[in-house]
């Protein structure tokens, strides 16, 4: 299968921040293996001129999903702390539409979309398609895919630059059929024109 890039797609990257990743607050088993792919993904958004957008988990100190307020989470991604950047290893252009999510201490917001202005932003930019990959499969790449559905986007989930947590076993593939099932289309970098 070959499918070529148009200029109605954009690439969506979600949370490939340091916390997420080895080392990091709430790391992601092996999610530092999404960063060498997503930069493929980038260099053909630079070639084919997409837009891209980059997802940030961007807490408030005392976000009621860190488990000193009985949520499920080590405190991660607190907005302006190292842990909160993105990776320097993700090769994002200087233009990327940044967007910070689950900023409020009383609800939490995996998906991109939630209370964020990431739908105008798209639509304003002619945007139909959605190239959406990072991390992690199971919680905000998830959430934001069916979202982004919902939203009438189409979606081309990266599923060889993805990964999840697997807080149970097998989440991460029972995330990937459930975005299959809502519409999106499962593509890696060889499926795409260069
Ligand atoms: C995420 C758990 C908690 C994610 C964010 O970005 O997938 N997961 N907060
Ligand atoms: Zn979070």
């Amino acid at each position: 299968m070959t499918l070529a890039v148009n200029e109605h797609d954009a690439v969506l990257i979600v949370d490939v921040q340091k916390d997420f990743l080895p080392g990091g607050a709430l790391a992601v088993a092996r999610g530092d293996e999404v960063v060498p792919v997503l930069n493929r993904y980038l260099a053909l958004a630079r070639r084919k001129r997409l837009p891209v957008f980059a997802s940030r988990d961007w807490h408030p100190g005392n976000h009621c999903s860190f488990r000193a307020r009985g949520g499920p989470w080590p405190e991660h991604c607190v907005a302006g702390t190292p842990g909160a950047e993105f990776t320097p290893a993700l090769e994002l252009p200087p233009d990327a539409g940044i967007v910070s999510k689950a900023t409020r201490e009383d609800a939490d917001a995996y998906s991109a979309f939630s209370g964020t202005d990431l739908t105008q932003r798209l639509r304003n930019l002619g945007v139909r398609r959605l190239l959406v990959g990072g991390l992690a499969t199971d919680y905000c790449v998830l959430g934001t895919v069916r979202d982004a559905r919902q939203h009438g986007f189409e979606v081309l989930l990266l599923r060889d630059a993805v990964r999840a947590v697997n807080v149970k076993p097998g989440d991460g593939e029972r995330a990937e059929r459930d975005m299959r099932e809502a519409g999106a289309v499962a593509v890696e970098i060889g499926d795409l024109d260069r």
